[in-house]
């Protein structure tokens, strides 16, 4: 009977959490990239095989990427942007020749995923990752002060959003800033104002619309590479799951997956189901998406967010929020007999708890709080699999 392959994600050679820390866990993978090749350059055999081995020598396995990133001008069309396309297809066949079987990517644009706060204590004492959408609105009218930016909020969000700047200090003012424009996971460099204001106005003509063509090109053109070679392509949505900073974002509902899965029919054309980010929504329904487009699922990113009504969520215990973790798990049980495979698995991000409160580690990604992520998505796989 097929289960779940367990895996973590690892940084590579700078990640605090090492593979020695990872193996602890339980886990028989990671899931990880080359960091330090620029985004749109080619991904070598020789580059790839290094990395291979350095995983593969502490007992770990790798055919997970997360992720092979996808260049702005990709997703503009505009550029360079044929040559990217020509390299990211060069990448996916070195992928395969090095034996890697899925490939994680997003086309949000310029920002991957937004919070407010990465130090966001919780009643136990651990610290989670929590979005604030009157700090998020804040953020964008007071600080980042992006022009026209008040058109894309009501009246009485903006004045929650000048209620709440009017609460912090200086230096909280300063820590959400540096929050906001944290740059990708597994990077320490952030966005300067000018450099953001910049990107973003290099979207102004884009709306969701030209994006969707902009990724549906894109997934034409590298899909029947990705086919050919033997690989499962894994499209993570966004997160949040909706438009920020006057920025379109297309991969946010169960509507938007079909569309871009029918624009490039294959069976390497998939999904990286992230339950916490898709489960930011309460419109998602994440045990019926698992049913109806499970034949698409490359990948899973378990975790579970604690909504309200205002937009605001936190990112919950594994098993806890809104997230049903325990029929998401059934039916990806079911899913896997029915398929008759495996399907990669990694805890997602996790809490900051015991010595993870006192060590530095990227935010969301710390041993202890993954740990208790992967032991109890473990125990519950097991406990459904063998009841059913
Ligand atoms: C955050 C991650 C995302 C994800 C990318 C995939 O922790 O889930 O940053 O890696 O969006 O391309």
């Amino acid at each position: 009977m097929p289960n779940l392959e367990q895996t973590m994600r690892w940084f590579g050679t700078k990640d605090p959490v090492s593979l020695q820390d990872i193996r602890q866990s339980g886990a028989t993978g990671v899931v990880t990239a080359l960091h330090h090749i620029a985004v749109g350059e080619i991904w070598t055999i020789d580059e790839i095989q290094k990395h291979k081995k350095i995983i593969e020598t502490a007992g770990l396995t790798w055919t997970v990427i997360e992720s092979l990133p996808v260049h702005e001008e990709i997703k503009k069309r505009t550029g360079n942007y044929q040559k990217y396309i020509d390299n990211y297809k060069q990448s996916l066949r070195n992928v395969a020749t090095c034996g890697l079987k899925v490939v994680t990517y997003n086309f949000m644009p310029i920002l991957d995923w937004m919070r407010t706060d990465i130090d966001y204590t919780l009643a136990d004492g651990s610290k989670a990752l929590y979005f604030e959408k009157s700090a998020f609105v804040a953020f964008d009218l007071f600080l980042l002060k992006r022009p026209h930016a008040d058109k894309d909020y009501t009246p009485e969000q903006i004045s929650k959003a000048q209620s709440r700047f009017e609460t912090l200090s200086e230096a909280q003012k300063e820590t959400l800033f540096r929050n906001a424009l944290l740059g990708l996971p597994g990077s320490e460099e952030r966005f300067t104002t000018e450099q953001i204001l910049h990107a973003l106005n290099s979207y102004k003509d884009i709306d969701a619309q030209k994006l969707k063509e902009n990724l549906f090109y894109f997934l034409q053109q590298v899909i029947p590479v990705a086919e050919e070679v033997g690989l499962q392509m894994a499209i993570h949505p966004d997160d949040p799951p909706y438009p920020i900073l006057g920025l379109p974002r297309v991969v946010s509902t169960e509507q938007d997956a079909v569309e871009l899965l029918n624009a490039a029919p294959s069976p390497a054309n998939g999904l990286c189901f992230c339950t916490g980010s898709y489960g930011a929504r309460p419109d998602n329904d994440l045990v019926g998406m698992v049913q109806r487009l499970g034949e698409h699922i490359h990948f899973l990113h378990l975790r579970s967010t604690q909504r309200d009504e205002e937009g605001n969520f936190y990112e919950a215990n594994h098993l806890e929020g809104d997230a049903d973790m325990y029929n998401v798990m059934k039916q990806i049980v079911l899913l896997m007999r029915k398929k008759g495979v495996s399907i990669p698995m990694r805890p997602d991000h996790g809490h900051q708890m015991l010595d993870d409160l006192t060590k530095k580690s990227y935010p969301g990604y710390s041993a202890i709080g993954r740990l208790r992520g992967l032991a109890e998505l473990r125990g519950l796989e097991m406990g459904i699999s063998k009841s059913i």
